[in-house]
């Protein structure tokens, strides 16, 4: 085998793979250059040298294309690869492995040969890309080495853009070793370089194997293998080992005396989780995927990325000022499926600038009023579009993203679009109220981050759901067990970004959101007072009065914190209704306990409704202190 694989990638080549003496990693290597039958195969050391060759590549290939500002490059998926496939994301199970109906399956033997079938000869031509890579700090618990295999530099460039780079610690760990593998591949590419055989996109991860499979795709959700696809393999691993892998921002939010304290936030794409993780004037560790250990009794996060993939969409130089300065300066910055306008530069809908009259974007040559074959009117920039950046071009970067041991979470915050439930903020009663009720409970409408109809409401456990790879009783079990081993417990809260009146209007300006985490802030150090209602302990009307000066210079009206705060008991005993009959009914392993908080939390809104109604002015409740 060996003999084989020297000659594949010649002395250059096999010099570099050499230092590696982990012989599975050859043997992965070996198998998949025998199988894609690349013309070529690059071994990355990640050197300066290296990355900037795989940048060069992807010009070159045509797979990006360079712009008027230096360092940055803009990318098109196909028309019909705008978002992840959910459909054809398939775990891989051995026969008899049921992982519930909300995760998609497929028997691992089939899957297995469908791919190979696949991949056979796929990289006849063309060029092959072996990354090394971490995820996670390096020289950290939390450290997975992986390896990428793809043939194309778009996403062997967004790689090095968004994770650590790994060959040292592959050579560094010596003989025996486990780690992630990837292998993309793109297919047959039309003459935009994008992919002709969508009907053949496959994503097909295989829990025994580590490995996870995406072909005939090249949307960023569906074929960089260390963002989306490796969340399923760190979900199971962290099964077996006791660790939580989490769709979570963190972040450092200031509070007196120059202290900082460590949120994580789960949000469902598109629901204001990279703008959370932004706020203006803390500081960001990460905003996609936090992995969370037990580190002496303490609940301890790391993000194991170091870049962003983040949602171009309405990023414009007032709300969102940092980003908005790293897309619009010299610097590295891929662009996905935005406008190029014809001085080279790009638009995206919601940057501050005025339309273009024409420009190229992932219908071709665009100009506005331009319908697609089923009549419906083709935006200039998709709403998925895309921009790819490291983190350290933010000037609000937490200095501890790089920590071994990362920072020590003290409250956990879930999220979702939900436009007539929960109150803007919200803390919950202890660990398992929150698991329970804001964050298995956690339900919101379908974005444009996915493929298929956008707005319908879904429950979307702790915003992971399209991650899972354990039935979701044991991964909620999982997650009510973590809390129950720490010594320092967080706080457990609930946002609501997208609350309206009854005419439809949001209650709250975007920019609120900065006063509700000051106010979980102080919550966490028993500095502000709260109300306890049916559904938790929310913010009384002084504390928020003061924070709204404080922070925005904003009079906070009384009438708006009565919209804003009202129990609204109907919409919350039905989102119980809903939420109950979905695990009652299609969830097999749910544990027991989901169903009595439930019961209890809808007993107490019972209650409340025959004092007061259905509509339940937040002054009635009484005040705690902690
Ligand atoms: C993402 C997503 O890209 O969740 O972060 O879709
Ligand atoms: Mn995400």
């Amino acid at each position: 085998m060996r003999e084989n694989l020297r000659a594949r990638l010649g002395p250059e080549m096999w010099e570099r793979l050499k230092r590696i003496t982990n012989p599975q990693v050859h043997e992965f290597i070996d198998f998949f250059v025998s199988l894609c039958n690349p013309e070529r195969v690059f071994i990355s050391t990640d050197t300066d040298a290296d990355i900037q060759y795989i940048r060069e590549s992807a010009v070159k290939n045509g797979e990006e294309i360079p712009l008027a500002t230096p360092g940055h490059t803009a990318h098109f998926d196909s028309y019909f690869d705008q978002g992840r496939d959910k459909k054809n994301t398939r775990i891989l199970v051995p026969p008899g492995e049921n992982l519930g109906p909300f995760i998609e399956t497929l028997d691992r033997e089939r899957g297995l040969s469908e791919i190979y079938e696949l991949l056979r000869d796929i990289m006849k031509g063309r060029e092959m890309y072996v990354l090394f890579l971490c995820l996670g700090p390096a020289r950290s618990p939390f450290t997975i080495p992986c390896i990428q295999i793809t043939d194309s530099s778009y996403v062997a460039h967004n790689e090095y853009l968004l994770y650590r780079p790994g060959y040292e610690e592959f050579i560094r760990r010596g003989d025996s070793f486990t780690f992630f593998r990837f292998v993309h591949a793109q297919g047959e590419l039309d003459e935009r370089k994008t992919c002709k055989n969508i009907e053949k996109r496959r994503i097909y991860i295989d829990l025994e194997g580590e490995t996870v499979y995406s072909v005939n795709t090249q949307y960023g959700g569906n074929s960089i293998g260390m963002k989306k696809l490796a969340m399923r393999l760190a979900i199971r691993r962290g099964d077996r080992e006791g660790w939580l892998t989490e769709h979570m921002l963190i972040m450092g939010v200031r509070g007196p005396g120059g202290r900082v304290t460590y949120f994580t936030g789960a949000f469902p794409s598109l629901c204001g989780k990279t703008s959370t993780a932004m706020l203006e004037g803390e500081t960001i560790v990460g905003d996609d995927i936090a992995y969370l250990r037990n580190i002496d009794g303490e609940a301890r996060a790391v993000n194991v990325e170091r870049g962003m993939f983040g949602i171009i969409q309405g990023v414009n130089s007032v709300d969102d000022p940092i980003i908005y300065k790293a897309l619009c300066t010299p610097g590295e910055v891929i662009f996905s499926n935005v406008l190029i306008t014809e001085d080279g530069g790009v638009f995206w809908e919601g940057k501050d600038a005025p339309m273009p009259e024409r420009g190229m974007n992932h219908s071709g040559t665009w100009f506005p009023g331009k319908k697609d074959e089923k009549g419906k009117e083709i935006p200039p920039s998709h709403p998925n579009a895309r921009f790819t950046i490291s983190l350290e071009r933010l000037e609000n970067l937490d200095p501890h993203l790089n920590d071994p041991l990362g920072v020590v979470v003290s409250g956990i915050v879930y999220g979702g679009r939900d436009s007539d439930t929960w109150p803007p903020v919200e803390e919950a009663f202890d660990w398992v109220h929150g698991i329970i009720t804001k964050g298995a409970a956690l339900e919101s409408e379908t974005t444009a981050a996915t493929l298929g109809e956008v707005g319908v409401r879904e429950l979307n456990p702790m915003s992971n759901l399209d991650f899972l790879s354990i039935p979701i009783g044991r991964y909620i079990q999982n997650n009510l067990d973590f809390g129950r081993t720490l010594k320092k417990v967080p706080k457990i809260f609930s946002v609501n970004y997208f609350l309206k009146d009854a005419s439809g209007r949001y209650l709250n300006e975007k920019r609120d959101k900065r006063v509700w985490f000051k106010w979980m802030e102080r919550r966490v150090h028993g500095e502000a007072r709260a109300a306890r209602t049916p559904t938790g302990l929310i913010p009384l009307y002084p504390d928020l009065k003061r924070l709204f000066w404080e922070v925005l210079q904003k009079e906070y009206r009384e009438e708006d914190y009565v919209k804003q705060f009202t129990l609204r008991v109907h919409e919350n005993l039905q989102k119980i209704e809903r939420v109950t009959k979905i695990y009652r009914e299609k969830v097999e392993d749910t544990p027991a306990v989901l169903f009595e908080v439930l019961e209890e939390q809808r007993k107490r809104l019972l209650a409340v409704l025959e004092q007061y109604g259905p509509y339940v002015n937040p002054f009635v409740f009484e005040t705690v202190s902690t």
